[in-house]
């Protein structure tokens, strides 16, 4: 579980996290198909596909199927919210949606995706299953800085074109499209989704993560927050009196839905930084009643049009806080104009809960904290050596953890209201906590210790107005004050202004430490010794603020050490 940093054994070590090995987890050769698999990943194929993909996680034990009848309507997303909360917590594909047996798509269910499971989240993004936590998000960071465009394959290439239905023949009610939670509004379809839309203006293709709401046998609705990125591109069609296209999977390798669900610039494709993740173009094939470009490897795609000033009542939804938001009265309708998906698709869903059985939780902690800390990269913020976004706040939306090494005067309050603001920072959060680099981001126990013993609340904490929000934060009240919201920046570094003088923190010494690893076993002490953050070290604050460079010259010292004759030459 996430909130567990001792599951994952792993070291915080301050400049450079270099920590314990990553494991290669042993593969058995069972049957032709995991052999052309091994072959492909010992080429450091990256995974293709979401069978590819269902394929490695059932080689680390954390596939479970389930064949016998379930029904789409709350026992899925019960189960899931179950499964969620146990440590492992795996992937659960549903063969066998009750009622289903004999409709002609014969689609099936994967749920608790990648839940609270950081293996399946490192399996994702191509890393190895073993990665530490502040590892893998450093790892992350630094892949999104590539960027590959995709690459557009003939029709007959794209396995998502094995079936096509297009025009009156489309009927959504031979898609057992799940109800969530028992007060929905509706069933919801393509909740850990992809959906794909060309801006009018500059032609890009975004890929957003949103659901979509059943709304008759080929009409979905589709919600969106304000400033997200499809709402501005409808809007800007819909300003110049146009109606839009869009086209949605709903099932996907879920990468997608790591990329379509984090903030990127308006005026670059999410699927070159999906490509610069799998250091590989993306395979994307043209639309048959769209010039859109989809996903040619995923299980299922509807495409549509969104006619101007087309909207239908939507919700209520259970959402990512924990708490179901407000209905909309009027959400974008999209008639569907095709559905195309693979023999027996398998649609991917993401429930919306408490931690840590809500979808997005896990995978943010790791993909949200990565795109944060590329952000302050970009700005050329230095000394930053970790950042996390902690998944049980409000589906990771909510709080966001930076560890620096103080340079200079103001450099936490800046590296704070940055990481506040930054494109992939801003939505939501509202808890923004900087600590120093002796203490690790991702361990809240550390986080705690810091915000109690270094943050002075008079003094270190600071609040944002008016930001960016949404209308489904339950704290906005009266309702009619939504979607804007509140940040508050809390300082939990060491008072730079007094470094030299702050209290000494008490640290083992390092060779101590070390002779203790080696006889720990032999001394019958249990499991494998802890891994610890800071060790005491000899080295003196420098301190540059007060204009003074010269050894000997620091805060505190500078009376004594003006006093003391120079050295003659
Ligand atoms: C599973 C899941 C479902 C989501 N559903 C919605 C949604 O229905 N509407 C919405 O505005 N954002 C939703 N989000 C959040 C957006 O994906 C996120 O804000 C993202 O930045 C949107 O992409 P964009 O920046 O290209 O607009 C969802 C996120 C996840 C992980
Ligand atoms: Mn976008």
């Amino acid at each position: 579980m996430l909130g567990r940093r001792e599951d994952r054994a792993e070291a915080f070590v301050p400049n450079g996290y270099v920590s314990r090995m990553n494991k290669i987890i042993p593969m058995p050769l069972v049957g032709p198909k995991q052999k052309c698999e091994l072959s492909a990943r010992a080429r450091k194929q990256p995974i293709q596909d979401l069978r590819e993909w269902l394929s490695q996680v059932d080689r680390i034990g954390e596939l479970i199927r389930v064949s016998q009848p379930i029904d789409r309507d709350e026992e899925m997303s019960a189960i899931t919210y179950l499964v969620a909360k146990q440590t492992p917590s795996p992937a659960i594909l549903f063969d066998c949606p009750k009622g289903f047996e004999k409709s002609p798509i014969g689609a099936r269910h994967l749920w608790n995706i990648l839940g609270p499971s950081l293996k399946r989240i490192a399996l994702t993004l191509e890393e190895p299953a073993e990665t530490p936590t502040v590892e893998l998000i450093r790892r992350t960071k630094d892949k999104l800085k590539r960027r590959i465009p995709p690459r557009e394959v003939a029709q007959s290439e794209a396995p998502v074109y094995e079936n096509s239905i297009v025009g009156r023949k489309i009927d959504l009610n031979q898609l057992p499209i799940p109800r969530h939670w028992p007060l929905d509004g509706g069933r919801y379809a393509g909740t850990g989704d992809a959906v794909i839309t060309r801006d009018p203006d500059t032609g890009y293709l975004n890929i957003g993560t949103y659901r979509m709401m059943q709304q008759g046998k080929a009409q979905v609705g589709l919600y969106l927050s304000p400033g997200k990125d499809a709402r501005l591109h409808i809007t800007r069609a819909w300003q110049a009196g146009k109606p839009i296209n869009i086209a949605a999977a709903w099932g996907i390798d879920p990468l997608f839905m790591l990329i379509g669900s984090q903030t990127f610039p308006k005026n670059i494709s999410e699927y070159e930084f999906a490509g610069g993740i799998k250091g590989q173009p993306i395979s994307v094939v043209r639309g048959n009643t769209t010039d859109l470009l989809i996903p040619a490897n995923a299980e299922l795609v509807i495409e549509g049009i969104i006619r101007p000033n087309s909207v239908k009542a939507e919700g209520p939804f259970g959402e990512f806080p924990g708490y179901y938001g407000r209905p909309e009265a009027g959400c974008p309708l999209v008639e569907v104009t095709a559905v195309h998906y693979r023999n027996n698709p398998i649609l991917t869903n993401a429930l919306m809960a408490d931690y840590p059985s809500c979808e997005q939780s896990g995978f943010f902690s790791v993909i949200r904290s990565a795109k944060i800390w590329d952000d302050l990269d970009k700005l050329g913020i230095p000394g930053i050596q970790g950042v996390y976004s902690h998944p049980a706040a409000a589906g990771g939306f909510g709080m966001t953890v930076i560890s620096l090494e103080q340079r200079h005067a103001g450099h936490a309050a800046q590296a704070l209201a940055l990481a506040a603001q930054v494109p992939g920072g801003a939505y939501y959060t509202k808890w923004i906590i900087a600590v120093d680099d002796d203490v690790d981001p991702t361990n809240m126990d550390q986080v705690v210790w810091a915000m109690a013993s270094r943050c002075n609340p008079i003094e270190d904490i600071d609040i944002l107005r008016n930001t960016w929000s949404t209308w489904l934060d339950p704290t906005q009240n009266p309702p009619e004050k939504r979607p804007y919201g509140s940040k508050a920046l809390i300082n939990a570094c060491k008072e730079h202004r007094h470094l030299p003088a702050f209290s000494k923190r008490t640290a083992l010494r390092k060779d101590v430490y070390e002779r203790i690893a080696a006889r720990w076993k032999t001394l019958g002490l249990p499991g494998r010794i802890p891994a610890v953050s800071a060790f005491e070290t000899e080295t003196k604050v420098i301190y540059h603020e007060l204009g003074a460079f010269e050894p000997g010259r620091q805060a505190g010292k500078q009376k004594t050490a003006d006093k003391k004759p120079r050295p003659r030459r």
